[in-house]
């Protein structure tokens, strides 16, 4: 059991109307993370945040964005274009003990998977001051998807000093089978749990 404290924080990555089942960039099973989330949101951790993808329209990772046959690797069907519906956090996700919500990959040329830094590793979001600056050490993250945000936001936190654990049955990816990011975290001492062995005070 791992019990949960004031100085854990909760990071709740990208639960958003696109990514889930018939959205433009549906995650699989996506939605199975919600009452999961709503149960972890009741623990006693010292802060709660979320991430939003919130993109421009024309964002440079939107195959639509590029000529056709020419969308680079990482290209993606248009989604979380700010402002609307689709970028909305899922109704259902409770946000009662939510305290900041960062919005990422909002600059028109740069793509941002992690909820604290832009993939050219320069643009910050501000969610590394929030947390250390609320006296937190330990992170753990739930959300979408598991192989892209989920997984760079949590091999930022690690390189960036907190204590990083990833929450299993909190998590969906767009990839059929997890094996290899599972691989990935744990090769950088990144800790794989599951909901039920968190423990409230
Ligand atoms: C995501 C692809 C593109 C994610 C965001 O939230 O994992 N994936 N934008
Ligand atoms: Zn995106």
């Amino acid at each position: 059991m791992i019990q949960i404290t004031g100085h854990d924080a909760l990071l709740i990555i990208d639960v958003q109307n696109d990514f889930l089942p018939r959205g433009p960039l549906a995650v699989p099973d996506g939605d199975a993370v919600i009452p999961v989330i709503n149960h972890l949101t009741r623990l006693p951790f010292g802060q709660q945040a979320a991430s939003q993808d919130w993109h421009p329209r024309g964002h440079a990772s939107f195959a639509s964005t590029h000529p056709r046959n020419a969308a680079p690797a990482g290209s993606w069907p248009d989604h979380c274009i700010a402002g609307t519906r689709g970028a909305d956090l899922a109704a259902d996700l409770d946000q009662t003990r939510i305290g900041l919500v960062v919005r990422k990959g909002r600059a028109p040329h740069v793509d941002s998977y992690s909820a604290f830094l832009d993939n050219d590793r320069v643009t910050r979001t501000g969610l590394e001051y929030w947390l250390s600056g609320m006296g937190i050490r330990r992170v753990l993250i739930a959300g979408l998807a598991l192989d892209y945000c989920v997984a760079f936001t949590a091999l930022d936190a690690k390189a960036l000093g907190f204590d990083t654990f990833v929450i299993e049955d909190a998590c969906r990816g767009i990839a059929p089978a997890p094996d290899a990011t599972w691989r990935t975290l744990g090769g950088h001492g990144i800790h794989r749990v599951r909901a039920g062995d968190l423990a409230g005070a």
